[in-house]
């Protein structure tokens, strides 16, 4: 391993220091989780051009559009972009489950920067969990000690949330300001090692526009907070654009994220729940323990995102990789 080790920026649920004053957004009005949205129609101005043309205005701009391919072991996305509105829709052409997180780099940093001086601290703590020679007590400490300055101070701003292979979902975020981004994911493969450094790691360089895209419309709303997930007990079946407002910042390294899940039969939640956490053996290694459809991936408090999924009748889960214990709900579609 080497002495200047690492970071490598997202993961650390467990680290007990806050970053503050990671650039929030507090602008955005907030709406009430559990109401329906004013509008009932979804805009589906991402999927279908020519739908979107007939029922919205002549003028109506439309949502800026990204398409992403994650693939074992690949991020295929676009290298610049601009700041505001854009929906990511991701593909997981892979075998294995995957999301795509996007964050901000310090400035003049890059990805060779975070090749170098992040990726390895994070290879070197999962060796050494697995090997225990680190115990889960002494992560924050290590990642401290061996990860430069600069590579505490990401901003995260969203992405789609975890998808199982064969899947692709749609997620809404703003990009707030110009700068040298990175796309990533740490899902770990069967190994035990993590994505990033099997190429999960992509730069994007973000420019200024004063245009700032367009914001979907939601049919529901949910809210995470230090409280919990406060959401609806059940959603209607059918194509829905919910919307997730973060309102607080947890005392982690990194803060909240929501990831929607299918239960099945047999789920076992602790088993999700154990999952969800990187800092286990087992935590987000492939594969999953159940059917991931997408989400709204860590960003700062005071801002939202979109997901766009469409539900059939069942059980789900919402579930964030932060204290997921606490932070997780079960719900219905009917
Ligand atoms: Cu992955």
């Amino acid at each position: 391993m080497k002495n200047v080790s690492t970071l490598r920026a997202l993961i650390l649920a467990t680290l007990i220091f806050s970053l503050a004053g990671c650039g929030a957004d507090t602008s955005q009005e907030q709406e009430e989780p559990g109401k329906p949205d004013a509008s009932e129609t979804p805009s589906n101005a991402a999927e279908d051009d020519v739908e979107a043309g007939a029922e919205a205005a002549p003028d109506a701009p439309e949502e800026r559009v990204i398409d992403v391919i994650a693939r074992d072991f690949s991020i295929e996305a676009p290298e610049q972009m601009d700041t505001g509105w854009y929906t990511m829709r991701l593909d997981n052409q892979g075998q294995q489950t995957h999301f795509v997180i996007m964050y901000r780099l310090a400035e003049g940093r890059t990805i060779e920067d975070q090749r170098r001086e992040v990726v390895p601290a994070f290879d070197a703590v999962m060796a050494g969990i697995r090997n225990g020679e680190i115990e889960k007590a002494d992560i924050g400490n290590f990642l401290v000690e061996n990860i430069p300055e600069w590579g505490l101070q990401m901003t995260y701003i969203g992405g789609a949330g975890l998808v199982a292979p064969g899947k692709t979902t749609q997620s809404s975020f703003r990009v707030p300001e110009a700068g040298t981004y990175l796309m990533e994911c740490y899902v770990k493969s069967t190994d035990g090692t993590w994505h990033t450094s099997m190429g999960m790691l992509t730069q994007v360089e973000v420019t200024d526009q004063e245009d700032e895209g367009v914001e979907p419309e939601s049919d529901f709303t949910i809210a995470i907070s230090n409280d919990g997930i406060e959401a609806p007990e059940t959603l209607p079946a059918g194509r829905q654009t919910i919307r997730v407002d973060i309102n607080d910042r947890p005392e982690t390294f990194m803060p909240y994220d929501v990831n929607l899940a299918r239960l099945g039969e047999d789920s076992d939640l602790e088993e999700i729940v154990f999952w969800m956490d990187w800092s286990n053996v087992g935590g987000l290694r492939a594969p999953a323990p159940v059917e991931f459809l997408g989400g709204v991936e860590h960003m700062e408090a005071g801002n939202h995102g979109y997901l766009t999924v469409d539900l059939s009748p069942g059980r789900y889960l919402w579930i964030s990789e932060i204290n997921a214990g606490e932070m997780h709900k079960v719900f219905t579609v009917e």
